[in-house]
């Protein structure tokens, strides 16, 4: 295949369960034990917003202990290296991509170490634990703190941008990412109308396989090096 130009890479859990960050959908994943309607929905929060910080402090803290891994340092390097345009798009929350160098990002669900203020709807960064006493330290108001994550329901960010690389990209790959969710298990397709050569790094099949040009099965760690690189 001729040198890309323009590549777009989506991630999704699977690039940091290595790391030891769950993922969503596999076997033993966050929704075989926990109904994802009660967390990570605006129904769940307004019904019971203290089960909800409870739910993102747990995950903050497991963050929090874990390191990038080689999947991600891989694409940090490939950013540096490749000439052409690049986009990272990552449905995780986790900030293992910048910690491994990668600048040209976007959290298209948001990120858990930010948060929003329901009353002034600022954002800010967010550390610690969250409850229903945290302050806004825009506006100062109490008990109006959010994880600043996109739920289901809600408009993910940045996709006129996303939108915007797809149609221009000739190179698209998808990693760790079980191809359930969308709008992000549609920019396969999106880019396939655009021409582009789509490649799935993935334990294995994801929902969306029939679209990739091609495939490599196996844990990030080792095929993603290797693909890039
Ligand atoms: C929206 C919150 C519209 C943040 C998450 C019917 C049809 C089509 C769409 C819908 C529908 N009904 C409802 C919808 C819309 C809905 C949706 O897609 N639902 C699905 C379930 C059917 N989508 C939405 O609501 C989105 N918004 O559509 O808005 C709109 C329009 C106008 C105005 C307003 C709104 C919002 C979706 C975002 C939801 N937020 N999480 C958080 O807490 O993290 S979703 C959650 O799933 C996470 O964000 C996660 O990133 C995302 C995707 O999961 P994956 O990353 O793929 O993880 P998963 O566990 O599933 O898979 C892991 C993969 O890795 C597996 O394939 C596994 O094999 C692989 N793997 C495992 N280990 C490894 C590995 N690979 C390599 N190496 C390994 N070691």
């Amino acid at each position: 295949m001729k040198y890309p130009s323009s590549i777009v890479i989506l991630t999704g859990a699977g690039i940091s369960a290595e790391s030891g960050i769950s993922t969503f959908r596999d076997p033993d994943g966050i929704w075989s034990k926990i109904d994802y309607r009660e967390v990570a929905t605006p129904q769940g929060f307004a019904a019971n917003p203290l089960r909800v910080h409870e739910f993102y402090n747990w995950r903050r803290r497991n963050v929090a202990t874990v390191e990038p891994n080689a999947a991600h340092f891989a694409l940090g390097r490939l950013e540096q290296e490749f000439r052409g345009e690049f986009l990272l798009v990552t449905q995780n929350v986790d900030s293992l991509h910048e910690r491994a160098g990668s600048k040209r990002l976007i959290h298209m669900h948001g990120q858990h170490d930010k948060a929003l203020c329901t009353a002034c709807e600022q954002r800010c960064a967010w550390h610690g634990e969250m409850s229903l006493s945290s302050q806004c330290p825009h506006c100062g108001s109490v008990g109006y703190m959010r994880p600043d994550v996109v739920w289901f329901g809600e408009m993910p960010y940045e996709m006129d941008r996303i939108y915007t690389a797809l149609t221009a990209c000739d190179l698209f790959i998808s990693i760790g990412t079980s191809g359930n969710v969308y709008p992000a298990a549609g920019f396969v397709r999106e880019a396939r109308k655009a021409g582009a050569r789509t490649v799935e790094l993935n334990l294995e099949p994801s929902e969306g396989a029939a679209h990739f040009n091609e495939a490599e099965h196996g844990p990030a760690t080792s095929i993603v090096p290797a693909y890039v690189e």
